[in-house]
């Protein structure tokens, strides 16, 4: 199949499982053109079947905002044509679905046939979709989608809460490729942050609010109580001063670093114990899955899809969101000795190889035959 791919190219997961989705589906021989503004983050290697379409924005004095919408759908309609896509695969709702409708309308009128199908990844539903500034023109584009997946059970169930929905949606979860998520021996690593053999905790996000990251760092001034640990902090967002703030009134700056953006992050979870996911809302939670691809079970908040994920008392535990001190209790139970945090690093990648991209990525290319043939999402009325 020839299948044109939208996404945000930037840290954020929903950009990461379209370039890796589109890896792994022109690994399997398909052609794939990923469009957005930027080289993405995860496209850094060499496919014969993979391109990369950038998104130009003539800039003018007339705008004070930039019309990305227009000059996407435009190279969406170029792409299209040129590369004689098949289908157009679209991640995140907002504004890649109503700019791939409107692309659909452009080429219908030049006699082109383009279904499309969009994926929705979770904020584009539970917090910025749902703002009356986006609502009509999301429900409008899900409804007009060839297609619709989403990435749990618990965002389809939003999705049809939020949203005045006719289509049928169809779940695809996150997925994992267990050949670069995997535990590495980086022993020098290890001693580098925990010279005293101390336990590291870990969590990675874009820290936006919605993250929780002083939950992590509450979490872990109690766990660094009862326990020798450090704290990796990756990624980096608008919460950051807050959160290093937060590290200076407790005092437990000496034990936590902040390592920014980071690209190799399987090299780092391959040292760690613990991952923490607090989160207020997540609709999958793709960072959890590549820890636990790298043997790092996880204490998580029980929102959204994430219960989908985590298995209580397996891979991990959950909690009710912001119960820092359940959190807090489960961890130290986690990590008090060694053949207890053995079991739960094993089981955390029994887990994980549920959603081996292996197993996933047939889905997707299941559901495109499906979306071609004209019978996946319409419910008859
Ligand atoms: O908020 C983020 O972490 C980014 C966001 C995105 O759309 O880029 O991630 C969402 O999509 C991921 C991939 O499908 C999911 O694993 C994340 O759970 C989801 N984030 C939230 O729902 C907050």
């Amino acid at each position: 199949m020839r299948i044109g791919v939208v996404c945000y190219p930037t840290f954020g997961g929903s950009g990461v499982v379209a370039v890796e989705l589109g890896k792994a589906l022109s690994d399997k021989g398909h052609d794939i053109h990923v469009i957005t503004y930027s080289q993405p983050v995860r496209l850094d290697f060499f496919s014969a079947n993979l391109a990369y379409h950038e998104v130009t924005i003539p800039k003018y004095p007339l705008f004070q905002y930039v019309p990305y919408e227009t000059a996407l759908t435009s190279k969406v309609v170029d792409v299209a044509i040129h590369e004689k896509l098949d289908l157009l695969h679209v991640h995140y709702a907002i504004p890649h679905a109503s700019a791939a409708f409107m692309a659909q309308q452009i080429l219908r009128s030049k006699g082109v046939n383009m279904p499309f199908v969009t994926t929705l990844h979770g904020t584009d539903i539970t917090l910025v979709g749902k703002d009356p500034s986006y609502e009509p023109v999301v429900t409008f584009a899900i409804n007009n989608s060839d297609g619709v997946t989403t990435v749990s059970e618990s965002l389809k169930r939003d999705t049809y809460s939020n949203f005045d929905i006719k289509n049928e949606i169809e779940v695809i979860p996150n997925f994992i490729d267990l050949k670069r998520f995997s535990r590495k021996p980086k022993e020098h690593f290890k001693k580098a942050i925990a010279p005293n053999n101390e336990r590291i905790v870990v969590h990675t996000s874009n820290f936006r609010k919605v993250k929780r990251v002083q939950d992590v760092v509450k979490v872990f001034d109690k766990v660094s109580k009862e326990i020798n640990a450090k704290l990796l902090l990756i990624g980096d967002g608008p919460e950051r001063v807050k959160i290093e703030e937060l590290c200076r009134e407790l005092g437990s700056c000496d034990d936590i670093r902040f390592l920014g953006k980071q690209e190799a992050i399987e090299e780092i979870l391959s040292v760690c114990d613990l991952f923490i996911m607090p989160s207020e809302t997540e609709s999958f939670g793709l960072a959890a899955l590549e820890a636990m691809a790298c043997q790092v079970p996880v204490i998580s908040s029980n929102s959204g899809g994430i219960p989908e994920l985590n298995q209580e008392g397996f891979s991990g535990y959950l909690s009710k969101v912001g119960d820092v001190n359940d959190m807090a209790q489960k961890a130290i139970s986690i990590l008090k000795d060694d053949s207890t945090l053995n079991m739960f690093k094993e089981n955390a990648l029994v887990q994980a190889r549920k959603f081996d991209v292996n197993q996933i990525m047939p889905l997707y290319e299941q559901y495109y035959q499906k979306v071609l043939a004209g019978n996946s999402v319409k419910v008859s009325s």
